[in-house]
């Protein structure tokens, strides 16, 4: 019985430890970009500099070709439509921009990295 109870407290105490541990490396943010036939929402955003993103790209109505999507910097191309958002996971560079854009280059968005 002893050791069980000892073994039941080294547990809650490692759990607790565990609890107040100093935070992990933060989660990457998730920035919503709704796509639609006249481009992306919003299209311009801001993010500090080498933050990790995890782009969300999502479609409510038809996409037309902003549906094809390119993200240079990620080495990513997909499609998103209406039925199927999709996740790009990004790191800001140190300085200047992280675009994205539909496969023809009509269709641009940035994030600036300040
Ligand atoms: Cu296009």
């Amino acid at each position: 019985m002893k050791k069980v109870s000892a073994l039941l407290l080294a547990f809650s105490l490692s759990a607790v430890a565990h609890a107040e541990s100093p935070k992990p490396a933060a989660a990457p943010r998730r920035v919503e970009i709704q796509v639609t036939e006249e481009g992306y929402k919003p299209a311009k955003l801001t993010a500090k500099p080498g933050e990790s993103l995890v782009l969300v790209f999502k479609a409510t109505g038809a996409t037309g070709c902003c549906g094809s999507i390119v993200v240079p910097d990620a080495k990513w191309s997909g499609t998103v439509d209406k039925s199927k958002p999709v996740e790009v996971a990004v790191t800001m560079p140190a300085s200047g921009k992280l675009t994205f854009a539909c496969s023809m280059h009509m269709c641009q968005g940035e994030i600036d990295a300040k």
